[in-house]
């Protein structure tokens, strides 16, 4: 069968970034255009899926593009989603090597879309029979419910994701779906009391107002603004579905917590010891308790506080719900979809972009050991000579962050639980002691005089160079928001609701289990978690889907040339493809190489009765290929230089064109 290699089809750009020739930033944008244009959201670099988000429904997902992807090769057919699913989902059953998905890109370029495309794919060529059905419905389920209590509309997104999500898809040894389990990591909670200008609460809260009955809703929504006006029609049918699932009692005390009679109401605490708890703040130290009172601005605090505490731990037990109902005995083989937030840069970043862009430098990490590492196994796979590729690392970046000592999360906890004075301005200083002289750091009041003058950096901030660029961050807030303290007065009263499952979302607040340890920080326990991804990860052999946003309108057919490229370049694509063609840009098993081109050479065409191999040689030595331009590998024949598979698909070319001239001069001769 003739393969059709719609990678070089000129008209519509080179669908794989390795053949692009010259290689630079504008070339690469440019590819990417002219594709976009042609509605081909997806470019490879190798075996990197490019997915830009076309902000319109292309036709492009049916059962029938489903059924052309199925058990096809990865270069086969256009550039697709569905060719990486296929590709990592074979692999996982034929060859029995676990996977892991990576979706990274930022917020609206498309990763839960596209996360949604590979679970689906997968799903609809896995397994088949009633047991099996009912597994992908649950696991295919969990989405809208995540989504419902974990995304909200965003400036930049009107479905944004505010928590990152890893889910293990666990399958038998024939490749049928058991089960999976799912991980949360950093719910942006503060939403829940405070949204930024022109975004909303989490989707539920809207769903809870359009679809529930009368009885259910209260009149007085403190944290959810303007909410009659951007309630969705569609709202309503969701919330059908979460219904019988959800404890309701318990969001409709999140939006009522302004008041306190409601609150006891639903949750069954006794009025005056909420009130206490709201109005008090009891230190213990040394089997001393100490009681202080709180000021309007301190209750205000406490009360968010709570809210924020409550929502968070609502979504948790959520997701172990989600786990319990989903979860399997025994567990084969595994395929991990990674759908985490991208790297940001806004105008203000808090500790929230220090947590996310740490996640992402990690990320990096693994994605650059990863890729050199695959590379290098093919290589001695294939039996030809390893050449060392030189390429940035970013570790000196993650041990700025991460280093148990001198790290700045370590520093930040450090000074959380120093006793006296603490503030955003004194950890600000410890960091100007420590971090003055680092690469990837910079401040103004570092003893480093390298910033002194310079006044794009104001004093309150500290800037770190990234891998994906420089990125300032405000410290206002970062001691809170790494503390994240529930006021004990109040886990105490929560726990004495009279509602089972509030009482277990605050363990702590049982007097009988008084535990005087401190809670870890929020920057310690998302540090351990990555840690934990990030082994599971290397376990994997990943696949990478590179998210690119096309425009800041979340239009359709627009093509904004600058954002391309500033992601682009923070994602390190064109590093990408340099690692990639560093050695041999090229390789393609020998059968589907000479099937192509035998046509080329008398001695192979029309058939080549020996190994596939031998034909190739004979083939490239009758073209007078040079021989520093190829190796042979044990299966894949490897190509130095992209121009020797143009001058191949050019002599092609012309002689399809000397054919056809050939069979019309025959066909008119006949008539
Ligand atoms: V965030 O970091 O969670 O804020 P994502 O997840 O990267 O972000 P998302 O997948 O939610 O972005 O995509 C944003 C919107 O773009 C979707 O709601 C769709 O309307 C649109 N989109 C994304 N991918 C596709 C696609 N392949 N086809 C059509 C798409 N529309
Ligand atoms: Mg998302």
């Amino acid at each position: 069968m003739e393969t059709k290699t719609s990678l070089l089809d000129n008209m519509i750009g080179v669908g794989d970034m390795v053949l692009l020739e010259p290689l630079n930033e504008d070339t690469f944008i440019n590819n990417l255009k002219k594709r976009f244009d042609h509605s081909e959201i997806y470019t490879y670099i190798g075996s990197v899926v490019i997915s830009l988000n076309p902000y319109r429904s292309l036709p492009i997902y049916s059962p029938e593009k489903v059924e052309e992807y199925r058990n096809r090769n990865f270069y086969e057919l256009s550039p697709h989603i569905f060719a990486l699913s296929d590709e990592a989902y074979r692999s996982l059953r034929d060859q029995d090597k676990d996977q892991c998905i990576l979706i990274t890109g930022e917020s609206g370029a498309g990763k839960t879309e596209a996360s949604k495309l590979v679970m689906s794919y997968v799903a609809a060529v896995c397994g088949k029979g009633a047991e099996v059905n009912q597994v992908k419905e649950q696991l295919l389920q969990s989405n809208p419910v995540l989504e419902a209590f974990g995304n909200a509309k965003t400036v930049r997104n009107d479905n944004s994701s505010r928590f990152g999500k890893y889910m293990d898809i666990e399958f038998d040894f024939k490749g049928d779906p058991l089960g999976g389990v799912i991980s949360n990591y950093l719910l942006e909670k503060s939403r829940v009391v405070k949204q930024p200008r022109g975004e909303r609460n989490f989707h539920i809260f809207y769903q809870i107002l359009s679809g529930g009955s009368e009885d259910l809703l209260c009149k007085s929504y403190a944290y959810t603004v303007f909410l009659f006006q951007i309630i969705f029609t569609t709202d309503a049918s969701i919330f059908v579905s979460l219904v019988c699932l959800l404890p309701f009692k318990l969001l409709l005390l999140i939006i009522t917590i302004m008041r306190l009679k409601e609150i006891c109401e639903l949750t069954g605490i006794d009025q005056s010891v909420l009130e206490r708890a709201f109005s008090f703040r009891t230190v213990e130290a040394k089997q001393e308790k100490v009681s202080t009172t709180l000021n309007v601005a301190q209750a205000y605090y406490a009360r968010d506080a709570l809210a924020k505490n409550l929502y968070s731990r609502l979504f948790s037990w959520l997701v172990t719900r989600i786990n319990e109902s989903i979860k399997t005995k025994v567990r084969k083989k595994v395929m991990g979809v990674l759908d985490i937030y991208g790297f940001e840069i806004f105008e203000e970043n808090s500790f929230e972009q220090f947590i996310i862009n740490y996640c992402n430098e990690k990320l990096q990490q693994i994605f650059i050991e990863l890729t050199l590492k695959e590379e290098q196994e093919e290589y001695i796979r294939e039996g030809i000579e390893w050449t060392h590729i030189e390429y940035f690392n970013n570790a000196i970046i993650c041990d700025l962050i991460e280093n148990n000592q001198t790290g700045i999360l370590a520093m930040l906890d450090e000074e959380c639980l120093r006793p006296g004075t603490v503030t955003d301005d004194t950890f600000l200083e410890k960091l100007n002691q420590i971090c003055a002289t680092h690469q990837h750091f910079e401040s103004r009041m570092s003893k480093c005089s390298r910033f002194l003058n310079d006044t794009s950096l104001p004093h309150c901030c500290f800037r770190i160079q990234h891998y994906a660029g420089k990125v300032m961050y405000q410290v206002e807030g970062f001691v809170d928001k790494n503390n994240d303290l529930l006021y004990r007065d109040l886990s105490q009263a929560m726990w004495k609701a009279n509602h089972s499952l509030i009482k277990d979302l605050f363990p702590e607040g049982n007097p009988a289990k008084i535990n005087l340890k401190r809670p870890p920080t929020a920057g310690s326990q998302f540090k351990a978690s990555v840690a934990t991804l990030m082994k599971n990860l290397q376990t994997k052999n990943p696949n990478y889907i590179r998210c690119i946003k096309p425009n800041d309108k979340k239009a359709a057919h627009i093509f904004n040339d600058a954002l391309v490229c500033h992601q682009v370049r923070y994602l390190g694509l064109l590093e990408n493809v340099r690692v990639r063609r560093a050695g041999y840009a090229f390789r393609q098993p020998y059968e589907p190489c000479l099937e192509r081109y035998k046509m080329l050479c008398k001695q192979t065409w029309p058939h080549w009765r020996g190994p596939a191999r031998d034909g190739v040689k004979v083939l490239f030595n009758d073209l007078e290929i040079p021989e520093e331009e190829y190796s042979f590998g044990r299966s894949k024949i490897f190509i130095r230089n992209p121009r020797t598979l143009f001058k191949l698909e050019d002599l092609r070319k012309q002689r399809l064109e000397d054919l056809a001239t050939l069979i019309q001069k025959i066909y008119r001769g006949w008539k």
